[in-house]
Order: C-alpha cells, then sequence, then structure tokens
C-alpha cells in the first residue's frame, strides 16, 4: 500500500480503501436471500453495512501491517470485529437497554424493523463474527483461529463488553470514579483492546512489542470511550439535555458526569499521551496508529 505524504490523507486514503473491502466482504457474507431468512439478512446488512467511522477495523489493519501480517487476513478478522461492534449497538439501542430511536443518522434496527428482529439479527451477528475468525480463509494455522475466537469469546463476554453494559445499566447507588472507569473500560475497552490484540496474532511480534501494544490499546480504548462521553455532552442542546435526563433518572455515570468536562478532557489528553509513548518503540511504523490515536481524542463524530 503506498505511503501518502499527509498522515491525514494517508488515513483517510485508507479508511475509504478498508470501508469499501469490509463492505464487499459482509455483502457476499450476508446473502440477500428470500423466506424467512430474509429480513433476518436484509437487518444484518442495514446494522452492519456501509455504516460507522470503522475505527475498530482500522485498528486491526493498522496493527496487522505492523506486524507484517497480510492485508487479507487483517480485512476478515477487521469484518468480525465490526460485525461484533454492529451487534452491540444494535442490542445497546433497545427499549431495554438505551432505548434509541437513532444511529448512524437514521432509524435504529428495532425502529426500522421490529425488537425481535433487532435481538435476532444481533445475535447472527455475532455469530457472523465467531464464523468468520474461525474459517481457513482467516489464518493457515488453526491454533492461531482458535486463539482468535477464544481472545473475542473473551473481550466480549462476562469480564468485557456485557459486564461493562452491565455495570452501565445497573450502577450502584453512588458510583465511585473507579466503577466508572471500569465500566467504560469494559464496555468500550474490550473490543478495542481485541482488534489490536488479533491484529497483533496475524503475524510476528516479540512478547515485549505485544505487551505494548496492549497498553496502547487500554489507553486508546479509554480516550475513545471519554471522547464519546463529552460528546454526548457537547452536541445538539435538546439531545444532550434529554441524554442527561434520561441517565440520571436512570443513576448512570460516565467519565464527564463523574470529573466535569475539563478533567475529562485532561484525562483524554493524557491517555492520548500513554498511546504515543508505547507506540515510540516502533518508531515510524507506527504512523498510522499514532494518527488513529490523534482522531480517537480529537473527532467530532
Ligand atoms: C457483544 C456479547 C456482547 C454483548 C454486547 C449491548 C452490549 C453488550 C454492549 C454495549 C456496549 C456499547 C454500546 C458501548 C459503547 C461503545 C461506543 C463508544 C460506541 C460508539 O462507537 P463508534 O463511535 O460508532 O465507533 P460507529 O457508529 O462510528 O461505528
Amino acid at each position: 500500500m503506498p505511503l501518502l505524504d499527509d498522515p491525514e490523507d494517508q488515513l483517510q486514503h485508507r479508511l475509504a480503501r478498508l470501508r469499501r473491502d469490509v463492505d464487499a466482504l459482509l455483502t457476499s457474507l450476508i446473502p440477500e436471500t428470500g423466506g424467512p431468512a430474509g429480513q433476518l439478512n436484509e437487518a444484518m446488512r442495514y446494522a452492519v453495512v456501509g455504516g460507522g467511522k470503522r475505527f475498530r477495523a482500522m485498528l486491526t489493519v493498522a496493527v496487522a501491517e505492523l506486524v507484517g501480517a497480510p492485508y487479507e487476513q487483517a480485512l476478515r478478522v477487521a469484518a468480525a470485529v465490526e460485525c461484533v461492534h454492529a451487534q452491540s449497538l444494535v442490542h445497546d439501542d433497545l427499549p431495554c437497554m438505551d432505548d434509541d430511536d437513532m444511529r448512524r443518522g437514521r432509524l435504529t434496527l428495532h425502529r426500522r424493523f421490529d425488537e425481535a428482529t433487532a435481538v435476532l439479527s444481533g445475535d447472527a451477528l455475532l455469530a457472523l463474527a465467531f464464523e468468520i475468525l474461525g474459517d481457513a480463509g482467516t489464518h493457515p494455522d488453526a491454533g492461531v483461529r482458535i486463539a482468535l475466537v477464544v481472545k473475542l469469546a473473551r473481550a466480549i463476554g462476562n469480564d468485557g463488553l456485557a459486564a461493562g453494559q452491565m455495570m452501565d445499566l445497573y450502577p450502584p447507588a453512588a458510583p465511585s470514579p473507579a466503577h466508572v472507569m471500569e465500566c467504560e473500560a469494559k464496555k468500550t475497552g474490550g473490543l478495542i483492546r481485541f482488534a489490536v490484540e488479533a491484529g497483533a496474532m496475524l503475524g510476528h511480534c516479540t512478547a515485549e512489542d505485544r505487551a505494548s501494544l496492549l497498553r496502547f490499546a487500554d489507553s486508546l480504548g479509554l480516550a475513545f470511550q471519554i471522547r464519546d462521553d463529552l460528546l454526548d455532552r457537547t452536541g445538539d442542546a435538546t439531545a444532550v439535555g434529554k441524554k442527561l435526563r434520561k441517565d440520571e433518572r436512570a443513576g448512570r455515570r460516565n467519565a464527564v458526569a463523574t470529573f466535569g468536562l475539563g478533567r475529562a478532557s485532561a484525562r483524554a489528553s493524557q491517555l492520548a499521551r500513554h498511546c504515543r509513548d508505547e507506540l515510540s518503540r516502533f518508531g515510524r511504523t507506527a504512523r498510522t496508529l499514532n494518527d488513529i490515536a490523534e482522531f480517537a481524542v480529537c473527532r467530532s463524530s
């Protein structure tokens, strides 16, 4: 892949290619059929094809490139990660969770279809993610494929995404800052950590390099979620007010509610510095990852 001079252009250029490739792969894996599965497949495509920033997919591809893994393998893992991410958003939007009407600028899946379809298409996206990881096309070594499957299961289960979401939905009476940070690290950081670790598993790197990439991932996941919390507070005034009232009623707290805008923002910048520090050992080969970390804390959506 040619390196472009301007880092921002380089990242945009890579993202555009990755978006196209992820969409093409997922479209080929989710057939257009009639019958009872027709609506399921349509809903899966609605959830995962053509939307979102592809932040996690980009991470996997950038780490895979850093460790010398083939793009085609990274693309498949990236697509699996995006399936899980899409599932988590679809379920998060349900009335029993966040009860949201809009996602990615259009109706949430349960609004566009119905609740049962939203639950089932989320389930099917999760199944598809594991199918992609376990498929021989993802990596020739079955040991690597099994490790990917196990790592993903751990990242999203009762010590990962699902646990973080429970902590968020059922907070203690007065959530401590440590509780809020753990919740954010699990519900958002879990998949971001997997996206990074999976990329590293496709190629070769020393144990020290992998440990450094994982510390990078943990700081990045938290920084990304804190930026999300900041954006929740600085967007459209009506939407911000509505969300604040909803969170208050449920006793939910995020980084901004806990630390205030200024300290939350300073914490995100500090985490971005940690990211840069961890990447410094890789020199210029980590340029794309540095750009991604910068994007995580400066993004406007
Ligand atoms: C996966 C087993 C399993 C359970 C899921 C519902 C749930 C449990 C978790 C929800 C977790 C959640 C919604 C975390 C928020 C993460 C987050 C910051 C989402 C927004 O990510 P972006 O900005 O979204 O990357 P786009 O639309 O750009 O892809």
